[in-house]
């Protein structure tokens, strides 16, 4: 049966520089990539650096596109609620605002459903732009294995101008010791993609 799903990963473009850090008296090569999303997925002019991340040697970093056919507000009404991600998000049972009203700084705590290496998460509100339709919200703590997990999520009116919105979500992420990149990747992609294969389902109904 044909999808209307559409999910891409992505190649991004990195840009890789050696810096020098000084650990204990010695100095320690240290390599920081800069990563971007591709040219191909047209992102607006302003809103770019949010999707270019610098990653550290043991980090990792990736973006899903989502397309929903629904307009702008309707997308951003359900992403903008720092306090109820478990709408959208079916991986978590439940979320507590444990400090502020729904502006950044504000943190929540989620509870995961069961059958995922994790217990729960702690989560600060880093960006919350009704204007430009952007959020970002950074892992701070919690039970789990997604340490410095920072992900931004912007909506674009789709370039075919049919009304529809281009959803781009990017991260970057420790990948943990005992972990590849490619690993820890596909584990945060396949969530990410759940969760706005999710958003679509919930968009488009409304
Ligand atoms: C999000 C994205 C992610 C959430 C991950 C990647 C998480 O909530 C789940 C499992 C984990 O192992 C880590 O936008 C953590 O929520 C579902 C608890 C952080």
């Amino acid at each position: 049966m044909p999808s209307s799903v559409q999910v891409h990963r992505i190649h991004p473009t990195t840009t890789t520089t050696t810096t020098t850090t000084t650990v204990n008296n010695h100095k320690q090569p240290s390599t920081t990539t800069i990563w971007r999303v591709p040219s191909s997925i047209n992102i607006p002019e302003d809103l770019n650096h949010h999707h270019t991340h610098a990653v550290g040697p043991h980090q990792c970093s990736s973006a899903v596109v989502q397309t929903i056919a629904a307009p702008i507000a309707a997308v951003w009404s359900v992403v903008r609620r720092f306090d109820k991600p478990q709408v959208y998000k079916h991986f978590l049972k439940s979320c507590h605002v444990i400090l502020g009203d729904g502006d950044v700084g504000t943190l929540r705590e989620v509870h995961v459903v069961s059958g995922l290496p994790a217990g729960s998460s702690t989560e600060r509100l880093e960006i919350l732009d009704d204007d430009r339709h952007v959020m970002s919200f950074s892992v701070v703590g919690g039970d789990h294995r997604l340490n410095n997990y920072r992900s931004v999520t912007t909506l674009h009116a789709s370039p075919t101008c049919d009304g529809s919105t281009v959803v781009v979500e990017s991260y970057v992420v420790d990948v943990p010791p005992e972990n590849t990149k490619e690993e820890t990747c596909v584990f945060v992609d396949t969530i990410v993609r759940c969760n706005l294969i999710s958003l679509k389902q919930i968009a488009e109904s409304k």
